[in-house]
C-alpha cells in the first residue's frame, strides 16, 4: 500500500517526460486565450480545431504588445510571410482580440507579437491547426 503514492509519482514524471516535441496546450471552444509580457507569449504551443478561430490576449506586461498569426514558412523564402489575422494593440492590462474573422485550415502556423522587435526578442510561438 505504501508503495502506491511513489508509483504514481513515477508515472506522473514519466508522461511529464515522454514525447520529444514541445507540448501543446488544447483550446477551448476554438479561443486561443493567450497571456502577453515581455517578451513572452503563453502559452507558447497551443493547438485549436481548424475552422474559426477566436484570439484572446492579455496584456500582463508593460509595454504593448499585439498577437499575429502567419503562416508557418512562407512557399518562397524571400516572400514576406502571409498573415491571417491580428489583435489590436494592446496595453498594458488590456485584453484584445482579432480583427474580422479568422478561420484556418490544419497546418502549423506563427503566433508573433508584431510591435517593434519583440519577435526577435522571443515573442512568438507555435499554432498547431488540426482537422478534428
Ligand atoms: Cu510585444
Amino acid at each position: 500500500m505504501r508503495k502506491l503514492p511513489a508509483l504514481l509519482t513515477l508515472g506522473a514524471l514519466a508522461f511529464a517526460g515522454c514525447g520529444s516535441g514541445p507540448s501543446y496546450v488544447r483550446d477551448q471552444d476554438a479561443t486561443l486565450r493567450l497571456t502577453l509580457d515581455e517578451y513572452r507569449l503563453r502559452p507558447e504551443n497551443i493547438t485549436v480545431r481548424a475552422g474559426r478561430v477566436h484570439l484572446v490576449a492579455r496584456n500582463v506586461g508593460r509595454l504593448t504588445h499585439n498577437v499575429a498569426v502567419e503562416e508557418w514558412e512562407p512557399a518562397d523564402e524571400d516572400a514576406e510571410p502571409r498573415e491571417y489575422a491580428r489583435t489590436d494593440t494592446a496595453h498594458p492590462g488590456e485584453t484584445v482580440s482579432e480583427r474580422g474573422e479568422l478561420r484556418l485550415k490544419p497546418g502549423k502556423y506563427r503566433i508573433l507579437c508584431t510591435i517593434g522587435n519583440h519577435d526577435d526578442l522571443g515573442q512568438y510561438g507555435e499554432l498547431k491547426v488540426t482537422a478534428k
